[in-house]
């Protein structure tokens, strides 16, 4: 990464989520989530962090990272999504929140990485309405407790694959198969924002912003018909999860499938906000629909390009892209902007693809720094190598390797990499 410049006081971070890291499932007083039933054991040890989260983090503190992203488990703090909550679930990320403040180590707190409560999914979940007002009371009771340490808020993450591929398509928890139907769920997960970062400031949060996946879409040829095709998925992956929060309106092509009522609820979704995070991957293609199709639009590979183990295609230039199209279209409305999460799958602890992937991507934030966008800083997905969702533990993203059978954590080349980047 010699020759190029981040702005001062840039935060250099990692990222992980409860779910996929923790394990401890049944253990002090956590609940069933929604993933616990859709995977049934697959992460009842994980990386075993909430026992071994002293050596994480070390490994944090080794790193030289100012800040981790991590994220609370609702049903260890709530375990039926409701109520009082569990005294052990608070203290053991009070113990790991102490012990980043101690290191200097700014927490970076998602409230919600997909881990609902199931009581709260036998009652409907995202496409009950009433899930949102949960959602702000569990907010509260974390704003309460931890507004004093925690740096940076994040209330949902990535609301867009809970709406597609928790309820759209089934491929996540809670497994749905309503295609456009599911798109109550966005709105009503737009709702509990809005409502959680209110609930936050009241609790006397600060610094609340966004954890948004977001992927430029391009049409697979210039056909009208693709590029159409390309317009309508565009405004269903990111347009309808950007623009509410930021503009306090939805993309006209979405507005036909949100609730009955759902203007009225746009002054609560569209709360000031202090940063806008960015988990960004890679493009998504698009093609006009076959023949009978109940989707408008067709997803189509990006061909042409190296890929990831995980079968994503590797395209740098699609994340400064990204980042001028959201200045463009958000322009004053925009906050300083976070990449969230940036990473890829490879194998091997000397992971020079991995490297080669995060130096690319980051000259590609560096340009889009220089064509005035306000990024301020970049967390890596992921700091360890962890439970990737409906794919269990094929990928590997972490900077540090996990032996799932002896829980040997070993940082990789890339730990290595990154670390001399981050005390530059
Ligand atoms: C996401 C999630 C992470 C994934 C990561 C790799 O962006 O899908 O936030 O939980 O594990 O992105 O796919």
């Amino acid at each position: 990464m010699e020759n190029l410049a981040f702005p001062s006081g840039f935060l250099w971070g990692v990222s992980t989520s409860a779910f996929q890291i923790e394990g401890a499932t049944s253990e002090d007083g956590r609940g069933p989530s929604v993933w616990d039933t859709f995977a049934p054991g697959r992460a009842d040890v994980a990386c075993d962090h909430y026992h071994r989260w002293p050596e994480d983090v070390a490994l944090l503190t080794e790193l030289g990272v100012g800040a981790y992203r991590f994220s609370f488990a609702w049903p260890r703090i709530q375990p039926t999504g409701s109520g009082a909550p569990n005294a052990a679930g608070l203290a053991f990320y009070d113990r790991l929140i102490d012990a980043l403040c101690e290191a200097d180590i700014a927490p970076v707190a998602t409230v919600y990485h997909w881990d609902t409560p199931q009581p709260l999914e036998d009652d409907g979940g995202w496409l009950n309405r009433e899930k949102a007002y949960r959602f702000a009371e569990y907010a509260s009771v974390l704003g309460e407790r931890f507004a004093d340490r925690v740096r940076m808020w994040i209330p949902l993450n990535e609301p867009m694959v809970t709406t597609m591929f928790g309820y759209a398509i089934g491929e996540y928890a809670p497994g749905r198969t309503l295609l456009l139907d599911a798109l109550p769920t966005a709105h009503h997960q737009h709702l509990a924002h809005g409502l959680a970062v209110q609930a936050l400031r009241a609790a006397g949060a600060s610094n609340i912003g966004t954890a948004n996946h977001h992927c430029p879409v391009w049409p697979t040829s210039n056909a009208e018909a693709d590029h159409d095709a390309a317009r309508r998925l565009d405004a269903l992956l990111n347009r309808a999860f950007s623009d509410p929060v930021l503009l306090g309106g939805y993309p006209a092509e979405i507005e036909p499938h949100l609730p009955a009522g759902y203007a009225d609820d746009l002054v609560n979704i569209a709360q000031p906000l202090d940063f806008y995070g960015v988990n960004y991957y890679e493009p998504q293609g698009a093609a006009a629909p076959g023949e009978g199709s109940p989707l408008p639009f067709e997803l189509r590979p990006i061909e042409g390009f190296p890929r990831t183990t995980n079968d994503s295609p590797i395209v740098p230039a699609a994340l400064h892209e990204l980042l001028v199209g959201l200045r463009d279209r958000y322009g004053e409305r925009l906050p300083p902007v976070y990449l969230t999460e940036n990473g890829a799958s490879f194998d091997g602890v000397h992971d020079q693809e991995r490297i080669d992937f995060l130096d690319a991507h980051l000259r590609s934030v560096a340009a889009a720094i220089t064509a005035g966008v306000e990024v301020r800083g970049y967390f890596v997905w992921s700091l360890l190598d962890n439970f990737e969702w409906s794919k269990g533990y094929a990928p590997r993203f972490g900077l540090v390797h996990v032996d799932y059978e002896t829980q040997r954590r070993t940082p990789k080349d890339s730990f290595h990499w990154y670390r001399k980047l981050v005390r530059a």
